[in-house]
């Protein structure tokens, strides 16, 4: 079993900002006014203008090399790859990812406050909406998680990474937990784990690690996994 998981460092090349380089999201917007629920309690029209701005993006973007090169790994390997994004775009699925764990959640879903229902959105949200499925308007929000905010499908994802033989991280600069904790859970169950990076962000916890931009990096070191050239048991 291999268990990837990916950053905004893996979209980047796609045309997606990420978070804490000099040009990333946060240089203009501060984290707790659009990534928390005080700051949507507090703001939601700012927050939910945030994530349309985003959402807004993905028709101008596709998937990169780098996406595609996982696809291509799950394929090679059927039910042996797991992909886990702490991204929101939908760059995977359309690069051909299926089995894929969004666990921050994800740019194209809005939730219920109320009764949880989750359903697709594709335009800009609005918080006038009713839920279709409990009938109350006004407490729509992003199915986005939040600082403070426990991750979605926590439990599959600490089972995979306890099972896994290979874990790879591509693209995340290692910041968030409980995220940023994944390779130490993977390493100490005795995986062989990997970054795949623009450069190191803990070489104390990494087997092996490949630095440049992923639309190149990744590429190549799937290929030289599928050929058998980097002598990891899977
Ligand atoms: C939780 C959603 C508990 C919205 C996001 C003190 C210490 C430790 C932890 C904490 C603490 N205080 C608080 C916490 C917990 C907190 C946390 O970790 N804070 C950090 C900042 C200290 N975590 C949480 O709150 C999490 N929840 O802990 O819940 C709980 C328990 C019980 C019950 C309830 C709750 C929730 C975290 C989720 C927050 N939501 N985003 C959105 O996406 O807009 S986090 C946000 O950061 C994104 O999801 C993003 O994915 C994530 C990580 O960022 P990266 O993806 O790594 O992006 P970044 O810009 O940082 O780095 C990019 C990397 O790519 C760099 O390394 C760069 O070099 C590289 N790169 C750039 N270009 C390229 C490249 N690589 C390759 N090629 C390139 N071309």
């Amino acid at each position: 079993m291999i268990v990837v998981l990916t950053g905004a460092g893996i979209s980047k090349e796609s045309g997606m900002s990420t978070f804490r380089d000099s040009d990333g999201l946060w240089e203009r917007e501060r984290v707790e006014d659009v990534a928390t629920p005080e700051g949507f309690a507090r703001n939601p029209d700012k927050v939910i203008n945030f994530y349309n701005g985003l959402r807004r993006r993905l028709p101008d973007v596709g998937p990169n090399p780098a996406h595609r090169a996982l696809a291509r790994l799950e394929q090679a390997l059927p039910g042996k790859v797991l992909v886990i994004t702490q991204n929101v775009d939908d760059l995977h699925e359309r690069a051909g990812s299926r089995d894929l764990i969004h666990m921050h959640g994800e740019l194209l879903k809005q939730r219920c406050s109320r009764c949880g229902e989750v359903m697709e959105i594709s335009g800009d949200m609005d918080r006038a909406d009713s839920c279709p499925s409990c009938g109350r308007a006004g407490i729509l929000r992003p199915h986005i998680v939040w600082f403070g905010e426990m991750p979605l499908e926590m439990e599959t994802i600490e089972e995979a990474l306890v099972r896994c033989a290979l874990f790879v991280s591509i693209g995340t600069s290692g910041t968030v937990y409980p995220a940023a904790g994944f390779s130490r859970l993977a390493k100490a169950a005795k995986a062989v784990t990997v970054e795949l990076n623009l450069e190191p962000t803990a070489p104390e916890v990494f087997t092996d690690g490949r630095y440049g931009p992923a639309g190149s990096v990744v590429p190549a070191w799937v290929d030289e996994l599928l050929a058998g050239r980097l002598g990891y048991r899977l």
